[in-house]
């Protein structure tokens, strides 16, 4: 396959609703796609899971487009698959997200070139994902409840409330006060606490939570490993893991009993596989995350959640979670509360063009 052209799509998509966690508040999901066009008319999609800011991680959009443009594809070979972009990229160290919307761009390309679907290539073993939600912060309790409500109505079997310190035991006790013990819960705290808060977040302990996701600081494994041994709660990395290599220490080293894995987070969908493998292979659960995705980028992590170690719900929701409009044809909850994974070849959906021109704001080509 041979690489003719690479465009980046900046778009900015209004968020149905206000999306709060301990790191900020999103109220557009501000982003870039990468088309990349191949010799033989083909193309290949990508969705960048960063954000202008760096608060996620320490990558951002801007200066993810300066190291794509001027470090990333200049090493690319024009003649190129998806399993030699990590290996061409090696010297760059770091800006996973950036190799991640590459790779995933020219993997697309790649897949459509030979007719196979995403899901065939990484190994799907199901063709529907049971899909979980993220809650965010809200600013009353009440206001908390009123969402939760209208989530488990419209089916999804997991709810994951975002938390920090001075909103935590409290959503928490209300959200089991007011559905029950019954209703598949976690918590997210996107590194909000240090190894001194043990002693409060062990009072989560008492609400059979599924798992408490990233309470510490991203480079601190030793950290929840220590925190694992103080809290019952099962301990669940987002932030932290990297990479397969992350996976292994982690869970070598007792950091976390359960990983969240996001394509865009460890490089691509060929990382994220390879943590798959090695979650597997310790028999340490996965699920699927999220960085609220446009169609593009949900249609390939569904695909990834149908692989067989993706035994927890993930954040794989419908595209009304966040979108009035989405990008793609929109992904919707069944009754059952699953998504269907895409049949289509590659990542099996390709924006409507006319959609995608009015949340266009910018247009680059990088190659
Ligand atoms: O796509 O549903 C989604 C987002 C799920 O909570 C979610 N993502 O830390 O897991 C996480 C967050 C990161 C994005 S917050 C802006
Ligand atoms: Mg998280």
């Amino acid at each position: 396959m041979r690489i003719e052209r690479i465009e980046l799509i900046h778009i900015r998509m209004p968020l149905v609703g206000a999306f709060r966690t301990s790191f900020g508040i999103d109220l557009v999901r501000d982003t870039f796609l990468l088309r990349v066009l191949t010799s033989d008319g083909g193309q290949g999609w990508g969705e960048y899971g960063g954000d202008p800011d760096p608060a996620y991680s320490s990558e951002f959009s801007a200066g993810t487009e300066i190291v794509l443009a001027e470090h990333l594809i200049p090493r690319l070979d024009r003649e190129v698959t998806a399993a030699r972009v990590g290996p061409a990229v090696r010297g760059v160290k770091g800006h996973r997200m950036a190799k991640a919307v590459l790779e995933t761009a020219i993997l697309d390309a790649e897949l459509r070139s030979y007719g196979m679907p995403l899901r065939t290539y990484l190994g799907s073993v199901v063709d529907r994902v049971p899909a979980g939600v993220s809650v965010g912060i809200m600013d009353t309790i009440p206001q908390l409840l009123e969402q939760v409500g209208a989530y488990l109505e419209a089916g999804y079997v997991r709810i994951k409330l975002k938390i920090e310190p001075g909103w935590d035991v409290l959503p928490v006790r209300a959200v089991r006060e007011a559905f029950g013990d019954d209703v598949p819960l976690q918590v997210d705290a996107n590194t909000a606490y240090s190894l001194t808060d043990a002693r409060h977040l062990r009072r989560l302990d008492e609400f059979g939570l599924l798992l408490i996701e990233q309470p510490l600081d991203t480079d601190d494994l030793s950290g929840h490993a220590r925190l694992a041994g103080l809290i019952d709660t099962p301990v669940c990395l987002d932030e932290s893991i990297g990479s397969a290599r992350d996976a292994a220490a982690a869970i070598a080293m007792g950091a976390c009993s359960i990983i969240n894995i996001k394509p865009s987070r460890v490089g691509g969908y060929l990382e994220a596989r390879r943590i798959h493998d090695v979650a597997a292979a310790a028999g340490v659960p996965v699920w699927c995350g999220g960085m609220l995705e446009t169609g593009v980028g949900r249609a390939a992590n569904l695909a990834l959640a149908a692989l067989p170690g993706f035994v927890l719900p993930g954040d794989t929701s419908a595209s009304n979670r966040y979108y009035a409009e989405d990008l793609t044809e929109p992904f919707v909850l069944d009754a059952d509360g699953c998504v269907a994974v895409p049949t289509g070849t590659g990542i099996g959906v390709t924006p409507d063009p006319q959609v995608l021109e009015r949340y266009t704001v910018a247009r680059r080509r990088l190659l």
